[in-house]
């Protein structure tokens, strides 16, 4: 315990060194944690007399004059590039946490009962912090999603999220509010199963722009927003190896905690290794829309889990991680100084493809001479989690996909009970959306009376465009298994990889299928044939490959967030079914924007909220439209709007079927037989309607609108 308490203090001060967001650790049973959110300004500087910016000089950090004062104090003097969060040297608004960008590293270990208490010290902008990978086990409320499970944490005031540490692994933290986690509003979230003995070093790598995340949705023209022309449209596509388009985002930039490069000699990240040890990295991708193949040069990584349970250690030259994944994996340190290298997924053979890089070393850290990896006929690579079969073959690499992968810990499924299966189509039938349910916010959040009122989706979309808080529901205690399909009708449509991520439960991997591919050109062919879609937007996709198969006796390994390959599925099977209301996303950000989204409902013992009164006004229910005061208390039943419905060529639905004219006419019938029999009863009473009404307002009783018969004889 004494050499593990010793390797840890080294470790703390190694880290700090190592980070741009240094790490904030606590071992104890409970901790707590503050996070105040401010918005800064990329390379500036705050001195006692307010804030100046930061210029690069040589490879020197300078204060300058901002654009619009001059001669202020402590111009022209150097400063320590630790204290800057410079990015990649263009000035923009960013999010800061604690001062920090990325926001610092939290860690803890596993069952810690953890409070993170956070501030909101935004000029305009309300937010709320989701713990991604977090079970959030009986802590719903703690999800961190507004609108769903928390109002938005307004300007100026705090929150306080109270959640268990399970499970154990790397994690991360961002806002959940629309697309803001763009602008900064992240960082890294460590649940260690017991403390550390081992160098260990947490990273996040992300793609990054020089627009604001506002920016890049008002000039979208692909958010359910509205339509935008501007940053979105890429005209220099960039292609993956399998022919896909990668993103509809032209790529600018990339930071690995915090710092890249772009047109200036800013710092990078360095990390200092423990030279011939085992040194842990633990990984997160934080950014929104490229996945990025991460290697470093002269060593190989050991990938030794997928953000929860460990895995079999599984060697690799290069390990691939897409927007919301996070790994762990080991290097051996070699001396010296070497590259580390998270290049995007494109094809070299059409253009070169960007990189951010990283310093890795053992001593003195310099800009390394180290040469990338070079695959060959004599050396193939292998390339982890590949969202595709394999490469071309002149690239020389071998794919090890996630369904190859085996777990550690080999627990069976103890139960009885049939897992319910459920599929779920990500795809662009009617722009993002799941089963051709494109999500819009529900009207009122899950805490309020009866929320499942507000969650309506109509059952057949596949003749009319579904726009709506799509929920699928789940039973606490049964199994179930989701059958995760990216597959189009067609098979000249569009498909793309979805990282998908689910929140409140771990995906356990059972089972992926893949398209078959060209071996000289790597190019995707025959699409996947297990699942196929039952109409041209897929809102029903089914298994076609005979009897679905049965999982029993399987045993896989567990993420929280899934790539799901194009023209191809993942099945998944969640065992630990937490009560709730679970957002189930894809976590490439202008797929979540437009509404590739639902929500797992999972029927069960759900906690009550902590404080309903902080929240009260949110549920309560418009006045009636029939002119009635409304004092806040009345139980007024409020009819919830019914969702438009569009048939494909954008007129409003306005038939009534067949069913419903005829429901409608045996209820007019029962109502109008109610009335004789009523009136029939009134007038054989021997106190007639009048002196009723009299005697009512004798009594000063105001509370019975209606006659009642019986009770006035
Ligand atoms: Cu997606």
């Amino acid at each position: 315990m004494e050499r593990a308490f010793v390797t840890l203090c080294l470790m703390t001060v190694c880290c700090a060194e190592a980070l741009a967001a240094a790490s904030v650790i606590c071992f104890e049973a409970k901790c707590q944690f503050r996070m105040e959110l401010r918005r800064e300004t990329t390379m500036s500087y705050r001195t006692p007399n307010g804030t100046l910016m930061v210029r690069m000089n040589g490879t020197q950090m300078q204060l300058i004059d901002n654009e619009f004062s001059s001669g202020r104090v402590g111009v022209g003097a150097f400063v320590d590039p630790n204290d800057v969060n410079s990015a990649d040297g263009l000035v923009r608004d960013v999010f800061t946490i604690n001062g920090k960008f990325p926001g610092p590293t939290f860690e803890v270990l596993k069952n810690a009962e953890v409070e993170v208490i956070v501030t909101n010290k935004l000029f305009t902008e309300a937010t709320a912090v989701h713990f991604h990978g977090l079970y959030q086990a009986g802590t719903i409320w703690m999800d961190g999603v507004p609108g769903i499970t928390q109002h938005a944490i307004i300007s100026g005031q705090t929150f306080t999220y109270r959640f268990n540490a399970q499970p154990a692994g790397t994690h991360w933290y961002h806002s959940h509010y629309f697309n803001q986690r763009l602008d900064g509003l992240f960082g890294m979230f460590i649940v260690h199963e017991v403390a550390p003995v081992q160098p260990y070093f947490v990273l996040s790598v992300l793609d990054w722009y020089h627009v604001t995340a506002n920016h890049f949705e008002t000039t979208s023209p692909f958010t359910n927003n509205g339509p935008g022309h501007g940053f979105a449209h890429d005209t220099t596509r960039r292609q993956s190896h399998d022919g896909l388009q990668l993103s509809t985002v032209k790529y600018v930039s990339g930071l690995i905690n915090g710092r890249g490069r772009n047109k200036y000699p800013t710092p990078l990240s360095d990390f200092k290794l423990v030279p011939e040890e085992e040194n842990v990295f633990m990984m997160c991708h934080t950014g929104s829309e490229y996945g990025y193949e991460v290697s470093i040069d002269g060593h190989m990584l050991t990938v030794t889990a997928m953000g929860e349970d460990p895995i079999v250690p599984t060697q690799a030259d290069f390990l691939l991680v897409s927007p919301g994944e996070c790994y762990e994996f080991t290097v051996i340190a070699q001396r010296g100084s070497f590259w580390m290298r998270a290049k995007i997924f494109q094809d070299p053979r059409l253009a070169d493809v960007p990189e951010v890089n990283a310093i890795v070393h053992t001593g003195v850290h310099r800009e390394p001479q180290s040469a990338e990896r070079n695959c060959t006929w004599e050396y193939n690579c292998t390339v982890f989690n590949c969202p595709f079969k394999g490469y071309a073959e002149e690239f020389h690499r071998e794919c090890i996909t996630i369904d190859q992968v085996r777990t550690k810990t080999e627990v069976l499924l103890q139960t009885e009970a049939t897992p319910s299966v459920l599929f779920l189509n990500f795809g662009f039938g009617i722009g993002c959306s799941v089963n051709a349910r494109q999500w819009v916010e529900p009207e009122k959040p899950m805490f309020c009376n009866d929320p499942l009122q507000y969650t309506h989706c109509p059952d057949d979309c596949s003749a009319v465009e579904c726009r709506c808080p799509y929920t699928v529901n789940l039973t606490e205690g049964t199994p179930a298994i989701l059958v995760l399909s990216s597959v189009v009708y067609h098979p000249d449509k569009h498909a793309a990889p979805h990282p998908i991520h689910l929140h409140g439960q771990v995906m356990e991997i059972l089972q992926a299928g893949y398209p078959e591919y060209n071996h000289t050109t790597g190019h995707h062919t025959t699409p996947n044939q297990d699942v196929k879609c039952r109409d041209e937007v897929c809102s029903e996709p089914y298994w076609s490959a005979g009897e679905f198969p049965d999982f029993q006796n399987q045993v896989g390994p567990t993420k929280d967030t899934v790539v799901v390959p194009a023209y191809g599925y993942v099945i998944v099977r969640l065992r630990v079914l937490n009560p709730g209301y679970w957002a189930m996303h894809c976590h490439q950000e202008t797929h979540l924007d437009e509404g590739m989204r639902l929500q797992v409902y999972v029927e069960g013992n759900i906690p009550e909220i902590p404080d309903p009164y902080v929240y009260e006004w949110l549920c309560i229910e418009p006045p009636a439209p029939n002119g009635s005061k409304f004092d806040g208390t009345s139980s007024n039943t409020y009819e919830h709007t019914p969702i438009p419905t569009f048939q494909p060529n954008g007129l409003a639905s306005s038939s009534y079927d067949t069913a419903t004219i005829v429901i409608m006419t045996v209820l007019i019938g029962i109502v109008f037989i109610f009335i004789v029999i009523v009136v029939r009863r009134c007038r054989r009473s021997d106190n007639n309607l009048l002196s009723f009404q009299n005697d009512l307002v004798n009594s000063g009783e105001d509370e019975e609108l209606l006659p009642n018969c019986e009770a006035s004889n």
